[in-house]
């Protein structure tokens, strides 16, 4: 048995006027709570020093470099780092990151694990959702294909934490490729943050699909690929947008072992067995005697459908 005290640190509305520092004030808080409670790790949700700015049509790009990291750890988001190193607590943190390249600027929707004070790994979001233009009759944007570039680390896993661990952001748990990808490298855990708008600008659906779809995403990407799943949620209404809760643990049978109940700062908390997963991958999911790759080709050759004549 290997155990693990996780935390997933869910962090309410951060409203547009709100500084990094006051930001970093409330992560610290859940940071230290956690810490309080024994674990070893916590996990906070996908671009959680800023409001969710996707959702703001600029005309210039580079007028949203207000909400991006050109440095992490920078001088506001340092004492997290510092706390983690103090307290002995690891944490997963999303954040707008602005990398410059020569006279170019890249922007990615990034997640980095971090132990000890040290960033031991990075992740670039793969699977933008929304738009990349302004949508005059949407009552609000999601415009995270404008603000941001694809992901160009791939997903990537680390030992860390007495396991292997990998991340996603937010959409990327909708696709199965994501959870895949990582249990082909025998993932234990993943963790990922999400900032789901209550709202789907694209299509009306009945607003509770909007919580099943999530609970259904982490649910059968943990079980399919036996591993843990970490999801910890920006949520409540931000600048009047409402985004869902439910941040959630999910154990490798697929079961949420803990959710949060409210949908502002809250902390849930689990005693993971990473073995649990090495049992699962032994018989159901042993993917070396059961899985048929001369079968699957279509899934890397092929982006979108091709109907049959
Ligand atoms: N947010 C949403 C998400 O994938 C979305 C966007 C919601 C897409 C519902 C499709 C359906 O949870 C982010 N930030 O990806």
């Amino acid at each position: 048995m290997r155990k693990l005290r996780v935390a997933a640190a869910q962090v309410g509305g951060i409203q547009p006027d709100e500084t990094r520092t006051e930001v970093v004030g409330r992560l610290l808080d859940l940071m230290e709570r956690a810490a309080g409670a024994g674990c070893r790790l916590v996990v906070f949700p996908e671009l959680t020093l800023t409001t969710f700015f996707p959702r703001y049509f600029l005309e210039d790009i580079s007028s949203a470099d207000t909400y991006f990291e050109t440095a992490l750890p920078g001088p506001e988001t340092r004492p997290l780092f510092d706390a983690s190193r103090r307290l002995g607590i690891g944490f997963h943190l999303g954040y707008a990151e602005l990398v410059r390249e020569g006279d170019r600027n890249r922007r990615f929707n990034t997640a980095i694990l971090v132990d000890g004070g040290e960033i031991i790994g990075k992740y670039r979001k793969v699977h933008l959702p929304g738009h990349a233009d302004h949508l005059p009759e949407a009552p609000f944007q999601h415009l995270e294909k404008r603000y941001f570039e694809v992901g160009d680390l791939g997903f990537p896993v680390w030992k860390a934490f007495g396991g292997v661990f990998g991340m996603c952001i937010c959409n990327d748990r909708r696709w199965p490729e994501t959870y895949r990808v990582l249990g082909l490298q025998g993932v234990e855990m993943i963790v990922l943050g999400y900032n789901t708008p209550e709202v789907n600008i694209h299509h009306r659906e009945p607003a509770h699909l909007r919580m099943f779809h999530h609970r259904l995403s982490l649910q059968a990407g943990a079980y399919q690929n036996a591993t843990w799943v970490v999801a910890a949620a920006k949520c409540g209404v931000e600048d009047g947008s409402r985004l869902i809760a439910g941040s959630a643990i999910v154990s490798p049978n697929g079961e949420i072992v803990a959710e949060s109940a409210g949908e502002g700062d809250e902390l849930i908390v689990a005693d993971c067995d990473l073995d649990v997963g090495t049992d699962l991958k032994r018989h159901v999911f042993d993917f070396a005697r059961h899985r048929r790759t001369e079968h699957y080709g279509l899934i890397t050759e092929r982006t979108a459908p091709v109907l049959p004549d």
